[in-house]
């Protein structure tokens, strides 16, 4: 894209939100400050049951992964942060992991523990973790997440995410409410040891890898257990967790009315837990999610600082790391058409009730082509004007496979 092009079309719409009595350069700052954090497991394919189609050249360690990940900081200026899994991302060195980050300019956002597969623990997670009807098994699931938190700490994380994979598959299976009480148990010994300044992120799913009943399938749940436990314990949505046709934005609301939205594992889906690039099935929801976060921020419901952004993908066919470009690309429109919603019009509308002037106030913002913001956001920060087009001009996933090999495999899903 030649850079005239860009100022033209930047011009241009300055003018446009000029009009509007918006300020560049206050959208593009806080464009620029804001940053989205890159999950350590989705670097590499990412499979199905049905099988896992290699990249080549994907990461072989830790050091690799923040390799990875540094070139994203670098070149789109979107992240700054990568979020491990534990044990698929064990630090064998902290010192050297720690070097190699700072370096990098990464920073280590929420650690994620794992209590959904069984890598060479004593006991197996086979029938669940935190609400395992095993006194041991929870003992044992609840020292793997205080250990999660020691490996956190040295790297300087300050949250903690737990997702469990804990339910059934068939009705009379597990005792549904001795299965809570366990888990809400486990959740207490695990909010015990963590230390005051860290937040616990807690993730509910619908269903999978259980299909009758999932321990903490909706918001609700988390939020009831999460208000048992502390207020450093939080509700974190993940996009794909919702049964079909879920108000996810309603959530987003309704979280930070009650100051209890931990974050975000962003992503997109069709049908379930797809893991599909964010914003590539439904822009307009990713929309509207932001434009309740910007105005729950506004408001002064929660703070726009105690939410935590991150993106939870897997990439079945597309090159993890353009993918990653294009998400953190799409997130940070999202995040733009946010700002530039006529607030005050909207007000006025939702008080006289004029639905159809409501509904225009939205899609002006949401139709408004954003991208000269997050471009000039992006080269304002020392980023590339079009990452993709410098990922592929540079031929990195090439370099990468002569480096590391054609069937490295990443560790993850
Ligand atoms: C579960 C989940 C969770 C992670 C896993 C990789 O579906 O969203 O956040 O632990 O994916
Ligand atoms: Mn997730």
């Amino acid at each position: 894209m030649p850079t005239d092009f860009h100022q033209k079309s930047l011009f241009l719409l300055s003018e446009q939100l000029s009009a509007r009595g918006l300020d560049t350069n206050f959208l593009i700052q806080k464009i620029a400050s804001f940053q989205i954090a890159v999950p350590s497991w989705a670097l590499g394919a990412g499979g199905t049951r049905f099988g896992r189609f290699l990249i080549g050249g994907e990461p072989r360690n830790l050091e690799e992964k923040l390799e990875d990940i540094g070139l994203l900081a670098r070149i789109t200026k979107r992240t700054d942060a990568v979020s491990l899994h534990i044990p698929w991302d064990i630090p064998q060195d902290v010192q050297l992991i720690k070097q190699k980050a700072a370096d990098l300019h990464i920073r280590f956002d929420a650690m994620n523990s794992n209590t959904f597969q069984d890598y060479g623990q004593p006991l197996t997670y086979k029938m669940g973790s935190l609400s395992n009807a095993d006194p041991n098994i929870r003992k044992q699931a609840v020292e793997h997440n205080l250990l999660v938190i020691e490996i956190g700490k040295e790297l300087g994380s300050k949250g903690l995410t737990v997702w469990l994979a804990d339910g059934s598959n068939f009705p009379g299976q597990a005792h549904i409410r001795k299965a809570l009480q366990w888990t809400t148990e486990s959740l207490q010994e695990i909010y015990v040891g963590l230390p005051a300044d860290w937040k616990l992120l807690l993730e509910y799913k619908p269903y999978e890898p259980n299909f009758y009943h999932t321990v903490i399938p909706d918001w609700g749940t988390s939020a009831l257990i999460c208000r048992q436990l502390g207020e450093r314990a939080k509700v974190l949505v993940d996009l794909g967790h919702h049964l079909p046709n879920t108000n996810i934005e309603q959530i987003v609301a309704t979280l930070m009315h009650q100051n209890m939205l931990a974050g975000f594992h962003f992503n997109d889906s069709k049908y379930g837990d797809d893991d599909l690039s964010t914003g590539s099935i439904k822009p307009y929801q990713l929309f509207l999610i932001f434009c309740e976060l910007t105005n729950g921020a506004e408001e002064k419901a929660q703070t726009w600082e105690s939410i935590s952004w991150m993106i939870d993908a897997s990439h079945t066919t597309k090159d993890p790391l353009e993918d990653l470009i294009q998400a953190l690309e799409s997130i940070s429109q999202a995040y733009a058409k946010s700002l530039v919603v006529d607030r005050n019009q909207l007000n006025q509308c939702q008080l006289e009730g004029d639905v159809v002037g409501a509904q225009e106030v939205l899609q002006d913002a949401f139709l408004t082509d954003v991208r000269p913001l997050v471009r000039e956001a992006r080269i304002q920060s020392g980023g590339e004007l079009d990452p993709l087009g410098y990922y592929r001009r540079e031929k990195i996933r090439e370099k990468r496979i002569l480096q590391r090999g054609k069937n490295t495999q990443a560790s993850g899903l």
